[in-house]
């Protein structure tokens, strides 16, 4: 397998606007990143996703862009950006961005221009269609409205944006979309940036004639990936991107492609397929968005992508991220084992193959977020499901009971530096209202503690960057007859280590024969775990694990 730098980085997931806010305005910013640089060094980590910092009027916090080439003044300003570049890189940090590129804003320039008329030299960047029927183009519907057809009076057409009416979808079919595109993103890079995170990128090619999805029902818009997910194009133009933009760069580019298998991971990330360095694997959290948390599921979809990939593609590890829950209270116990669940997890996330990346606030377990009423959210999305309830009829509580479990604010909430007022986020009103409930997790008391999460992460960063084996060693499933435990093997040259997790909250017990030279512990949940003796008389080590135990051993 090719080593690379970006296999080796442990990343960090900064969502600015909730960061930390160092000129009172209630959202975080760019200095208020700078501020935070030495924190994230004694973390550990060397590489930051920033969630976009454009231009943008946030009507989907940042994923509308309306201005590609510009920083939105509420986070300060392109010398600010110039600035974190510089500092982070002083402090050998990597700074990727993130490039929304499947859609704009309808306030970007081109789809101004776009909608004025049909013959709008601008009007091909876009997908616009005539009325069928006297509705929408047809039936698809939209991620956060319920049709992804988007009526304007001025033309009287529909435009496409399968997101909302805020986001139309760029025309990718058209070659002067992609070369505008192709000049930004080089614009970008020459500025010294170490990468992009390629937002909903297998997006960006539909299916030609714009069909119909299939319907099952009589219901008016269909939501379905078929007709604009992995389009016919997706490949080639990924690859004229790279070959056009990154080829020219030491830059790594980690794809957001939603709903792939492994087989479709490979082409996208593998080996020698040139088009991305990475994709993120979301199988798991796209399980626990339908079903629910499943352990036995978790289990076998992480070790199927682990096994299957080895050597073949690479990918960027996430058990969060600002779409999904936060990981205690999607996998983990946001409860009584809130604590123990996040080393679990800290430990898990950071001894798989794949670049591991921490959504910010993971580093001291902060659990979801949970509002009383509708006008306490922000997220775009919540609006989308509380209008749709709404309108079926549901009374007010029973519409905020899935609000509160589906929107994306869950986990948005402002990060917790400290316990006093809104968190020591900002000294003022937070744009998204903090947990008072929660202010005792918070970094301060954390870093206090040497039995903290935020210990734990750092010494687990610490051991993942000090193991090769824990980066490029193959994974070997151990098999285990308890449902709640999780055991395997990274195995490089004569390195091995042993991971066992208890991903439940009763006692479990492993029987193995793995330890017959012995090990050495060199990381546990619960720090009074001693070293494993062997029965006297039986070649097996029966090793009983307490609620959300985890161990990382490296094997004799
Ligand atoms: O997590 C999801 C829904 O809860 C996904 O379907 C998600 O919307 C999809 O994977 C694309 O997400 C990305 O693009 C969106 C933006 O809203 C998300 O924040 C971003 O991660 C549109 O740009």
């Amino acid at each position: 397998m090719n080593r690379k730098w970006w296999k080796e980085a442990v990343a960090y997931q900064i969502y600015p606007m909730s960061f930390y806010d160092s000129n009172d305005d209630g959202v975080g910013d760019i200095n208020g990143i700078i501020q935070k640089l030495d924190y994230l060094t004694s973390l550990g980590i060397n590489t930051l996703w920033l969630c976009p910092l454009y231009q943008s009027p946030n009507k989907d916090n940042g994923y509308d862009i309306s201005d590609y080439y510009s920083i939105n003044p509420v986070y300060g300003t392109m010398a600010d950006m110039d600035e974190l570049l510089q500092r982070a890189h002083e402090k050998g940090i990597k700074v990727i961005m993130d490039l929304v590129i499947n859609h704009t804003s309808n306030e970007h320039f081109w789809f101004q221009e776009s909608r004025k008329s049909r013959d709008n030299p601008y009007r091909d960047y876009y997908y616009w269609r005539g009325p069928k029927n006297s509705r929408e183009p047809n039936n698809w519907a939209a991620f956060f409205e319920p049709s992804a057809w988007h009526y304007d009076q001025r033309t009287d057409q529909y435009y496409l944006g399968v997101f909302s009416g805020y986001q139309p979808d760029l025309n990718w079919e058209n070659p002067k979309v992609r070369k505008e595109l192709y000049s930004m993103i080089n614009w970008w890079l020459e500025k010294g940036i170490d990468g992009f995170r390629l937002d909903a990128i297998n997006l960006i090619s539909k299916v030609p004639g714009l069909p119909d999805n299939e319907s099952h029902s009589n219901e008016r818009y269909v939501f379905s990936h078929k007709n604009f997910v992995d389009g016919p194009r997706v490949h080639e133009f990924i690859r004229e991107m790279r070959e056009q933009t990154f080829d020219h760069y030491d830059v790594f580019t980690v794809g957001e492609c939603g709903y792939i298998t492994p087989e479709k991971a490979k082409l996208y990330a593998g080996e020698v397929g040139n088009e991305f360095d990475m994709v993120f694997i979301f199988e798991h959290t796209d399980y626990y968005k339908e079903h629910g948390k499943d352990i036995k599921k978790l289990k076998e979809i992480i070790s199927r992508w682990q096994t299957e990939l080895h050597g073949e593609a690479w990918t960027g590890l996430c058990f969060s991220n600002h779409d999904l829950p936060r990981i205690v209270s999607m996998f983990g116990d946001e409860g009584r084992y809130r604590e123990e669940s996040a080393k679990l997890f800290a430990m898990f996330l950071l001894t798989l193959e794949g670049t591991p990346f921490i959504f910010q606030g993971d580093e001291i377990g902060m659990p979801n977020t949970y509002y009383q009423s509708i006008d306490a959210y922000r997220d775009i999305s919540a609006f989308k499901l509380y209008n749709r309830l709404k309108k079926e009829g549901l009374d007010e509580e029973s519409i905020m009971k899935q609000v509160r479990v589906f929107s994306r604010d869950r986990c948005r909430t402002p990060m917790h530096w400290e316990n006093t007022k809104n968190a020591g986020f900002s000294r003022v009103r937070p744009w998204l209202q903090v947990n008072e409930k929660q202010m005792t997790i918070n970094v301060e008391d954390n870093l206090r503690d040497p039995d903290s999460v935020l210990h734990f992460y750092r010494k687990m960063i610490d051991l993942r960057k000090k193991n090769p084996a824990l980066v490029y060693g193959e994974f070997v499933l151990v098999q285990t007859d308890q449902e709640g435990l999780f055991a395997y093997k990274r195995r490089l040259d004569e390195d091995e280590f042993f991971v066992v997790m208890n991903l439940s909250d009763q006692k479990k017990t492993l029987i193995t024969r793995d330890f017959s030279k012995g090990c050495n512990i060199l990381l546990s949940v619960y720090h009074d775990r001693g070293v494993l003796e062997k029965t006297s008389g039986m070649p097996f080590i029966t090793m009983m694990l307490r609620p959300y135990e985890a161990v990382l051993m490296k094997l004799l």
